[in-house]
């Protein structure tokens, strides 16, 4: 049986492309939300959507969609969407992948002459890493109306830049509103970024909810004193106190036997000098989970622990929070379109529950969607050594143009 296929040779060169694009002295892939490197690896992605003769717009929080109207009309669009922005030392196909497949899906089914019954949206939503800018999924909350576009612009980065200022600056402060275009359905297309379809050998996955997560800021206040002569009982030492609340966050989360994760991802010390003890200590705390009673659970769980050390160490603790987000199902007839596109081209394909989170998440709370993930090798990402065989993301942006296909003529192809 034949099917149609993506152009594969065009797709990988520009993930490659793109993921040369943003590379710091030192080599590594830096394309933080609205950063120079990240206008070059927008710029890029621009001119591929005008290479393929794309309607291109640019919605106030910088979000970027190639739209093809093509004989869709007035429908409301079928929306492929995920993120070019990176973490610090990136991998080149957490959300790039999922971008540049939406685009090369269109430009598939653009020169075979489809005559789809919505428009097509290619979407590349601004911060979605949440690394400079927090919360993340930043521009596809502000899309879904999660979060009011001025206070979005508004928000101060780790570096003290104002988003709205830095999109200005780099040309991305666009002029549409948020939200001008309601989806008809969401696909997004991504790498698993875990160990599960590595380990159980399965191409395809249909990812069918995704878990909630929490994201606060902790600050702990001792005192600075002299490494040398103040006695362990005298100390009121930040620093130590952190170090007690990220071994409690882990030996809770192992100890739970649930798929509760906690990570500490950032911690900076004051005065930050090796023979003062630390008066402040500043960290975050990322929890996740797929359930959210015991999302809170956790997070009381550490309100409490926080209380008992400000007394047991004599040090000031404050949280404040930068993103929380409840748990989020997909929808299923879109899972099922998934899974019947993975049968259809002799594929397997695994239900699953994403560990990490996507603009797919935001964009539930407006349109139906799911997603499709494609393993990552060793289970690897936000990290150099991500990687995704050839053959593997070949397959699956042939799994998303079938998925398409079927959203966009109500039947599979064949
Ligand atoms: O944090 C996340 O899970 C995503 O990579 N922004
Ligand atoms: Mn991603
Ligand atoms: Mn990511």
């Amino acid at each position: 049986m034949s099917h149609r296929s993506i152009d594969p040779a065009r797709l990988l060169g520009r993930i490659a492309e793109l993921g040369a694009i943003g590379r710091d002295a030192e080599g590594m892939l830096v394309r933080l939300a609205a950063s120079d490197s990240e206008k070059l690896g927008r710029d890029r992605f621009v001119s591929w959507l005008e290479e393929a003769g794309l309607e291109v717009a640019v919605d106030r929080i910088g979000n970027i969609f190639g739209i093809w109207n093509g004989a869709g009309g007035k429908e409301k669009p079928i929306m492929i969407g995920s993120h070019i922005d990176t973490v610090i030392n990136a991998g080149i196909y957490d959300g790039c992948y999922g971008v540049l497949a939406g685009l090369e899906v269109i430009q598939t089914l653009k020169s075979e002459g489809f005559e789809p019954r919505h428009p097509i949206v290619v979407a590349a939503f601004t911060n979605e890493e949440g690394v400079r800018y927090a919360p993340d999924m930043m521009g596809s909350l502000v899309y879904s109306g999660g979060l009011d576009v001025t206070a979005a612009l508004e928000t101060v980065g780790t570096d003290g830049t104002v988003l709205g200022d830095e999109l200005a600056r780099i040309g991305y402060a666009g002029t549409h509103a948020p939200g001008f275009m309601t989806p008809h359905a969401y696909v997004e297309l991504h790498i698993e970024q875990g160990p599960v379809l590595e380990r159980e050998g399965v191409p395809v996955g249909a990812v069918e909810d995704l878990q909630g997560i929490s994201w606060q800021k902790v600050t702990i206040d001792g005192d600075a004193n002299h490494a040398g002569t103040t006695p362990i009982s005298m100390r009121r030492d930040a620093g130590y106190a952190a170090a007690r609340v990220i071994t409690f966050l882990r030996d809770r989360a192992k100890a739970s036997n649930t798929p509760t994760v906690a990570t500490v991802g950032c911690i900076a010390f004051e005065p930050n000098a090796i023979n003062v003890i630390p008066s402040r200590a500043t960290f975050t705390v990322d929890l996740r989970d797929p359930d959210e009673d015991r999302l809170k659970e956790e997070e009381n769980a550490l309100a409490a622990f926080l209380e008992l050390l400000s007394a047991e160490e004599g040090v000031g603790v404050s949280v404040e929070r930068l993103a929380r987000f409840e748990p989020v199902k997909f929808d299923q007839s879109i899972v099922h379109l998934i899974e019947a596109a993975a049968r259809d081209r002799g594929l397997a394909c695994k239900r699953m529950t994403s560990g990490a989170g996507h603009d797919a998440q935001m964009i539930a709370r407006i349109a139906p969607g799911a997603m499709i993930f494609v393993p990552s090798r060793g289970g690897i990402s936000h990290n150099p050594k991500e990687f995704t065989a050839d053959t593997e993301l070949v397959a699956g942006a042939n799994i998303l143009l079938d998925v398409i296909c079927g959203l966009a003529t109500g039947e599979l192809p064949r």
